[in-house]
């Protein structure tokens, strides 16, 4: 098929769901165009049957708004035609559903280019928080509702979509994966010394994220805080974002300068994840929370919160410990049992491994969005047919 895959290239889950799976079916034969306003995050060059395709937003001194929106679906258009996309499948709601829908209407009205279906993705905070603001609530609904095929990340999300918007579309749940041969433990002892020296260090703590409010980094520093009484560990903090200023001051005023190390954006995650011991993940909202995957892949124990879709992953006491978010003894309780029990450490990294090797793999979750791509495909073309013999 010839799929127009549209994300944004922010550092953030959605794009680097979009990216991996565009680069996932390419290799099964698939001819994808990536549409984005930068190569995503997680991009990689010169990958047959993936194309970059750029969204350029001008700016005119008229408009103090930049014209994303209008942009994206300009870019969209100018793909299908030229490409002759079967599918344009829009990760995150807010705007690329609507941007989506606007491309599909244009491109059904212009006889010589096939009308793509539209599928729409939705990843957390796009019903959530902006996608459920009253400033543009009712533009999200009305566009997820006339995507082709919508998609869920988790149960959660599926659940949080309907209260939130009312949503009648059906939505499948297919949840978010990652390639099970490349995220494997692989410690660089290199990294691993540097960032914990032993005659100084005995653990490291890591917490990934985009730095933003959502995911209160300020609670996984009070969580290491504790964690610091019982344990010679070392705060490691891999990205950058809106509060990192703010929490570096707290680590100072903490007198935790020299246990916390701010490695901002990282490009290997693999390397990073895989020196760690423990992980910490306290989110006020997440969907799915992708980063504690990518975590238990590498063999490192998740402590999280318990909202959203996080205890769909991490199943409190089996597969790491999910708990309320303001329970931040309780996590460094927790943290503390995983970093001085071996035998726990192994129980619940064991049990994380299983569950992502058994229920994540890009193998086992690719095919639904191709299955979805190819019900939907089908039901154009009879739809066409029908109409072609009236
Ligand atoms: O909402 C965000 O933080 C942005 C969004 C993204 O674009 O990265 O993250 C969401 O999508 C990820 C991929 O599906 C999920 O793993 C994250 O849990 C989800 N974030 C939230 O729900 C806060």
């Amino acid at each position: 098929m010839n799929i127009g895959m549209v994300c944004y290239a922010s550092v953030g889950g959605s794009g680097v769901v979009a990216t991996e799976l565009a680069h996932a079916l390419s290799q099964r034969g698939h001819d994808v165009f990536l549409i984005s306003s930068d190569p995503p995050f997680r991009w990689r060059d010169g990958v047959p049957g993936l194309t970059f395709e750029r969204v350029d937003v001008p700016s005119y001194p008229l408009f103090r708004e930049p014209q994303y929106l209008l942009a994206l679906t300009n870019t969209i258009v100018r793909v299908a035609e030229a490409r002759r996309l079967d599918i344009v499948h829009a990760h995150y709601a807010v705007p690329h559903a609507t941007a989506a829908y606007l491309s599909r209407e244009m491109l059904a009205a212009m006889p010589d280019t096939p009308t793509p279906s539209t599928v729409t993705t939705l990843h957390g905070t796009d019903i959530t928080l902006t996608g459920s603001d009253p400033s543009y609530a009712r533009v999200v609904g009305f566009s997820i509702e006339r995507s082709d095929v919508v998609t869920a990340v988790s149960q959660s999300l599926k659940a949080d979509t309907i209260d939130t918007l009312g949503i009648r579309h059906d939505i499948t749940v297919i949840p978010n994966f990652l390639d099970c041969d490349s995220y494997r433990r692989r410690v660089n002892p290199d990294l691993r010394a540097r960032m914990c020296p032993p005659d100084r260090c005995d653990a490291v703590v890591l917490h990934v994220s985009n730095f933003r409010a959502v995911k209160r980094v300020h609670a996984a520093l009070d969580v290491f805080r504790r964690i610091r009484r019982h344990v010679r560990a070392r705060f490691v903090l891999v990205g950058t974002g809106p509060v990192r200023a703010h929490i570096e001051r707290t680590a100072k005023e903490y007198g935790l300068a020299a246990d916390v190390v701010f490695a901002g954006e990282q490009a290997d995650p693999i390397a990073w994840l895989s020196m760690a011991d423990l992980f910490l993940l306290p989110s006020a909202q997440e969907s799915f929370g992708l980063a504690a995957l990518e975590a238990m892949a590498c063999e490192v124990p998740v402590v999280s919160s318990n909202v959203g879709g996080l205890p769909e992953i991490v199943i409190d006491g089996v597969t790491g410990f999910a708990c309320p978010p303001d329970a931040i003894d309780e996590m460094a309780e927790r943290g503390v049992a995983l970093l001085t029990d071996p035998a726990l450490r192994d129980r619940i990294t064991r049990a994380a491994v299983d569950m992502v090797r058994t229920r994540y793999c890009t193998s086992r979750i690719v095919p639904m969005y191709e299955a979805e791509y190819e019900a939907v495909r089908q039901s154009r073309a009879r739809r066409s047919g029908d109409q072609g013999l009236r």
